[in-house]
């Protein structure tokens, strides 16, 4: 039974060109206005992605290539009672540093992998990456600036702009509630260095656990908000079904949906790649991530024979509540043939993955991925 046939495996890397940007090294170019740009699967065999490989997605072709760092502002304002504009050398001495190792996914990273299509940017694995955070706590900054008691929501923006003015900024919002959380950094630094320009430099905003989607990248403006926020980027666009799962079916589209979220769980292939060589009775290195919204992973299994039967696989030390973790297993193919692997992780309460998951935009893949190994 072939089941990864009908449900693509994971590393189906669509053919694409490998460019080079500026801080950046080869990634898969996937538009270049706005860049969107992929991590080459290889790369994903690192713990920590390195800058100039962090993948790259913006919704606006006005992106900012040029900024005078000395004369940059953060501005807060809205509900408070201390609107600031806050330079680079204020969010670095004025406040206390924290740092945080947290998976950054698009939501919409697999998305080449649903069944059927769906419009978007047609990731492969690639539109995500994992590193280390520093900055200042957002809820440090909504101190100094006396957010309102009734606030409920706050906005944010970066310096990119859209290319007409029918089309609506990219802003999006978070609860106050949410915003208040240790977690959530402002953050000026990528694994030991600024970010890279097309990472949203100077300042991006860290929402741990959370889709990269509310990162807000070359962050500007913060907006405490006494009102829902109803902007398009969190009214109308991102919008998943409001059942948990990410889940609705293709001739009966779900009517109720909420802004997507947490990260849902899912685990994925590293190594082998689609294609490499695998030698019968010998052994061979099973590679890949697994990751959740922040819940701890209790295990994660391994099927070679199409999910009849599962292995636990071992689990690499955690670098973070919010990294990823690598799992690795052993496996020595007995025989020559096609094998048909899957992995599934289950978390601390219980949940696995689910064999079907879709929806109309291809968000929060979490379904079981497949990767058909052909041994010789
Ligand atoms: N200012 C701004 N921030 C943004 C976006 C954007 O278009 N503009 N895109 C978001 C989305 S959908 C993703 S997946 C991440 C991508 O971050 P990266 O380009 O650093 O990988 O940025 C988020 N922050
Ligand atoms: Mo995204």
């Amino acid at each position: 039974m072939a089941s990864c046939k009908n449900e693509p495996a994971a590393p189906a890397a669509p053919k694409r060109q490998i460019v080079q940007y500026p801080e950046k090294k080869e990634m898969y170019l996937i538009t270049d206005r706005p860049p969107q740009l992929e991590t080459p699967q290889k790369i994903l065999r690192m713990d920590i992605t390195p800058n100039e490989y962090f993948f790259v997605r913006w919704h606006m072709s006005q992106i900012v290539t040029k900024i005078d760092i000395d004369t940059f502002r953060l501005h807060v304002e809205g509900a408070v009672h201390n609107p600031l504009a806050l330079s680079m050398s204020d969010l670095k001495t004025k406040f206390a540093a924290d740092s945080v190792v947290a998976l950054a996914i698009c939501a919409g990273n697999s998305r080449s992998t649903f069944t059927p299509k769906v419009p978007g940017t047609q990731w492969a694995n690639g539109g995500m990456g994992n590193a280390k955070w520093k900055g200042v706590r957002l809820k440090d900054i909504l101190k100094m600036a006396g957010a309102d008691d009734k606030a409920v929501d706050v906005s944010f923006q970066g310096l990119d702009r859209p290319p007409l003015p029918v089309t609506p900024p990219f802003i999006k919002s978070l609860r106050m509630s949410h915003a208040l959380q240790d977690e959530i950094l402002v953050a000026y630094e990528m694994n030991g260095q600024p970010l890279p320009m097309l990472n949203g430099y100077p300042l991006k905003l860290i929402v741990p656990g959370w889709y990269a989607t509310y990162w807000i990248g070359s962050l500007s403006n913060i907006n405490v908000l006494t009102d829902t926020f109803h902007g398009f980027w969190m009214a109308k666009a991102y919008q998943i079904p409001k059942e948990p799962g990410m889940n609705e079916a293709p001739d009966k589209l779900a009517t109720a949906t909420v802004p997507i979220n947490k990260i849902m769980m899912h685990s994925i292939f590293v190594e082998p790649e689609a294609g490499d060589p695998v030698a019968a009775g010998k052994p061979c290195l099973v590679e890949g991530l697994a990751f959740t919204d922040g819940t701890p992973i209790k295990k994660v299994e391994l099927s070679t024979d199409d999910g009849k039967t599962w292995k636990e696989a071992k689990l690499d030390a955690e670098l973070g509540k919010y990294s990823w973790r690598r799992w690795r297993y052993n496996w020595t193919p007995p025989s020559s043939g096609t094998y048909h692997l899957k992995v599934k992780a289950t978390d601390a309460n219980g949940n696995t993955q689910p064999e079907k998951q879709w929806n109309r935009s291809g968000y929060g893949r979490g379904f079981i991925e497949c990767l058909d190994v052909t041994v010789n």
